[in-house]
Formats: C-alpha cells, structure tokens, sequence
C-alpha cells in the first residue's frame, strides 16, 4: 500500500457496530482472550479507527457478568488488522442476557432481517422485542457518548477535527436518536453518518412495520444515511416522504427533517481486492480438474436462494444430460443462526434435497453435488473461487453481497471463468458483465447456468476483465474514502495547510 492510499479520517472515528472487530472468548483457565474477525469491513475501516486515534463501540460476542472486568489486549504475535486497537479504544456494549434474544433473534433477525429483504410472510412483529430493541439501541448510544466524551471535544473545535461517528446497520437504527440529542445538550460537536449493510425495502413492504415512523426518525436524525445502491436509496426518500411528510428532493437525494437536511447516498461496498489476488495466487490446487465446478459460497440463510439453485442445477443435468459427469456444483454453506428453527429448517430441507439430487444421478465416478456444511479458510476459499469455471451467486434478495466480487478478484487463471449473479443483490446492478440469472425462474436459471458453460473463451476474457478492473478500481479503501468524503471527513493534506 502507498502513503496514497492510506485512508485518514480528519476527525477521530468513533465506529458504532453491533458487534465488535473481535470476539471475546473465556479460557478454562478464565481469562478473556480476543478472537480477531477477518472480514473486509474490519480490514478497512479499523486501520481508519486506529491511525485516527478513535474509538470502536459493539457488543463483544459473550456476556460478561462483571461490569468492571476489562477488556484484554491482542494477544502477542497477532497481525490482524484489529491488533492495534488498544482496550481503552473499545468500548464493550455489556447487553442485559437477559434481552439479548429477543433483540437479536426477534426484533433483528425476526423482524427487519426478513421484512428488509422483501420477505414479509417470514417477519413476527413483537411488541416486546420491539421494546427491547429501543433498549438496546439506547444503551448503544449511552456507550457511544462515553466513546465521545473521551475525545474531548469542546464547542470551539475546528470544522476539521470534529469527531465523526458512523453507526452500521440494521441492528441500531435508533441509536442516533440519543446521540444527537445527547452531544447538542452536552454541546459536544459530532458528525453522524449511518450505513445499512442490507436492502431498504420499497414503501409497500416497509408500511407492514408497525414502528417504521420511528425507525425513520432514528437514521434521519444522522447527517448522512448510505446504502448500497441508488434502488435502495431512493426506497428510503420514498418512505420518508409517505410516510412522515418529510419534504424530499428525489434528484439530489435529500430529505428535510427537523430544519435539517440530510444526504441520503448510494456507496456500494467493495472488497480488499489485492488481498484477495494475493491469497489465490498462493492457495494450493484445490479440485482435480476432472470437472468443471460451479461454485456457491454463502451463510446458510434463506435469502441465499440455496433451494432455488439447487433445483435450477438438478433442472440443467435432466435438459442438458452432457453435462452429467463433466460438472460438479460445489456448495459452500456456512452456519448461520443455528439456534433459530427456521434456520435448521433450512438445512434439513437443504440436505434432503442435496441426497435426492445425488440419489438421482451420482455414477461410479461423479457426483453431482458436493457439499461443505462448514467453515473453509479463506485460502482455501481463495482456491476455490479461482480454480472454479463458474460462481454462482443467485440470492432471492441480497444488499450487496461480497461472495461475486471475491470470486472475480480471485479468477486469475488464463481463461478465466464466469460470473452469474442475481439482479435482486445490489452486486447485480453494478456488476454489468456478469450474466444476470432471475433465482425464481428454474428452468430460465438452468439456461443461464448452460449458456455459462459454454460461452467462448473470448468473450469469458472480455466479462472477467471488465469485471476484475472495476472491483479492483473500487474496493474496499475507496469505500471508505466515499463515505468520509460524503461526511467531509475524509483527510486531504490541502485543506489541513489552508487551516494552517
Ligand atoms: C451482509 C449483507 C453485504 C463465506 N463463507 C466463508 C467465508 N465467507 C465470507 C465471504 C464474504 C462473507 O462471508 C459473506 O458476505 P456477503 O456479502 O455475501 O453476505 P452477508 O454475510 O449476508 O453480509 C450483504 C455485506 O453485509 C457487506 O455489506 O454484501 O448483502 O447481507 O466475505 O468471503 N469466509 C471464510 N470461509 C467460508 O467458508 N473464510
């Protein structure tokens, strides 16, 4: 990376996340130890918090029963990202277990994890759990204003070093309220700027939220509110405007509220591109090269479409039997909200139908599906995505999803293969030169799914490097420095020598 690259926010950062970049673990013998995440996100934005000397607020993964027992140092040796984030920069949201649950697996995961993705059949609405929601996010943002007053920021401060605080997703939509309100009253100058890591659903489907005014109220009271793409955007000023009043300008995506107004703004997130060039050049052969493999790699989750892709490939082997024995598909599908029965519903059916299809057609020598229920590293995930001739990312309805641009940055070998991506993930609308494959139509996906196998090998060249140069150009750092320069956050030494 080049000094230029370097991402510096002008203003401490104070990131506010459900969970933070690490998770704690209790030895046996007692002790609390961290548990580093290695996900994109982190690698991009903790660099940020800590260069910056900023703060990261989340729940740290366990319940600590004493509210005074510290939260420990990295461990020595490690070299992740979050190791350099010392234990007074964290400020560990200690949730009552209590309320957990039914924060997280209702209200969350129960209600805006589905509703959000246009699945309102799937959605409980629980007065309880919503009560328990705004709890949460009030002591979300008690802890944040604890970040803030360690910065020690007076009224006078400097435009340029005023502190920014950026909250993620749908897990705390309301913790703006209070961060606000607090930091005016307490005349501690913020910026507050909010990004949602999933869809914003159409008005039609957001009017079935019995607290939709107040969760609107809560992402309007942050300056700036950033989604994935202009649909999801636009979702939002509409919701805003019918169902609160708010005043909107459409074309600049603006919508006035409470003698404010504030930005709303598409800022697709990338990946850490080179990183991932980097593992696939290193990551050992993984599949023999017997067959051509089609690749999906997701949370075990029933927006993935699993079931659908499933029934698309057994539908591609019964229309076009020269594919049998030449392709296998290659389903990766890692645990997710194992203790939540829909979830294990999921994988039951996931798995008898993975045994039916294999049933069918499995010979001496082939199978046609192979099956990982687990966890692979991410080399071995690297491996995978670069020795595949097609990734297959088909969810019924997705914000972004980072599995497309993973598999692009890792297709490195001469020719290359294929994307196919779904036009309900926010990746489908920006990723023009994959091709596009509608999840609900199995017989048209099963095409799609021919058409990928046998395109020519020049026009497999011409898509991957349209698709490679872009992710590449836009990747996980230029997300970053979108979203500080939307805040007027983003550190450009000009401005710092016009202040002197
Ligand atoms: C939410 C939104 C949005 C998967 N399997 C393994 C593994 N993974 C990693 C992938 C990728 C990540 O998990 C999954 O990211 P997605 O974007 O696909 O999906 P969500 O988890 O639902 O994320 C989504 C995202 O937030 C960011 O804003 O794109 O729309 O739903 O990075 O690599 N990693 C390893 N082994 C696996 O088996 N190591």
């Amino acid at each position: 990376m080049t000094v230029a690259d370097v991402v510096t926010c002008s203003g401490s950062m104070i990131v506010v996340s459900n969970r933070l970049p690490f998770v704690l673990k209790r030895l046996e013998d007692g002790r609390l130890t961290r548990k580093a995440s290695a996900g994109g996100l982190v690698t991009a934005v903790a660099p940020v918090v800590i260069n910056g000397n900023g703060l990261w607020v989340g729940w740290p993964g366990i319940h600590l029963d004493d509210p005074n027992e510290p939260i420990p140092e990295s461990e020595p040796g490690d070299i992740t990202p979050t190791a350099g984030l010392k234990s007074d920069k964290v400020v560990a949201v200690r949730v009552d277990p209590n309320i957990f649950d039914s924060y997280y697996n209702g209200c969350c995961n129960g209600t805006f994890w589905p509703l959000f993705h246009s699945m309102p059949d799937r959605a409980t609405f629980k007065s309880e759990e919503w009560k328990d929601y705004v709890t949460v996010n009030k002591q979300f943002a008690e802890c944040t204003i604890q970040a803030l007053k360690t910065l020690k920021k007076g009224k006078d401060t400097p435009q340029h070093e005023i502190p920014l605080i950026w909250v993620h997703d749908y897990q705390l939509m309301l913790a703006a309220n209070w961060i606000r309100q607090t930091a005016e009253e307490e005349e501690m100058p913020c910026k507050l700027g909010f990004f949602l890591h999933i869809p914003f659903p159409p008005w039609d489907i957001f009017r079935l939220l019995p607290w939709g005014d107040e969760i609107l109220q809560g992402m309007l009271n942050c300056d700036m509110v950033g989604f994935h793409i202009t649909d999801y955007c636009l979702n939002f000023v509409d919701c805003c405007q019918r169902y609160l009043g708010c005043r909107v300008d459409r074309k600049n995506l603006l919508v006035e509220q409470g003698g404010r107004s504030v930005r709303v703004r598409p800022l697709p997130i990338g990946i850490p591109f080179e990183r991932f060039v980097e593992l696939a050049e290193n990551a050992p052969k993984v599949f023999t090269g017997e067959h051509k493999i089609v690749l999906g790699v997701d949370r075990l989750d029933y927006t993935k479409g699993l079931v659908h892709r499933l029934l698309a490939f057994e539908m591609l082997l019964e229309k076009h039997p020269e594919h049998r024995g030449q392709v296998s598909m290659m389903q990766v599908a890692v645990p997710s909200r194992t203790d939540v029965k829909e979830y294990q519903e999921l994988k039951e059916n996931l798995e008898q139908l993975i045994g039916r299809i294999n049933g069918k057609f499995t010979t001496p020598n082939w199978s046609p599906i192979r099956y990982i229920y687990g966890q692979v590293s991410q080399d071995e995930l690297a491996g995978f995505y670069r020795d595949a001739f097609v990734g297959l990312v088909t969810p019924l309805r997705d914000g972004m999803n980072l599995v497309a641009k993973e598999f692009v940055a890792c297709q490195i070998n001469s020719p290359p293969g294929v994307l196919i991506v779904s036009p309900f993930a926010g990746a489908g609308e920006t990723m023009h030169e994959a091709l596009v494959c509608n999840p609900y139509e199995i017989a048209g996906a099963a095409e799609v799914i021919h058409r990928a196998l046998t395109m020519p090998e020049d026009e497999r060249i011409l898509r991957m490097n349209y698709l490679r140069r872009r992710e590449k150009v836009n990747d996980v750092n230029f997300w970053t420095k979108s979203f500080l320069s939307a805040m007027g956050s983003l550190f450009t030494p000009e401005d710092h020598d016009d202040v002197g």
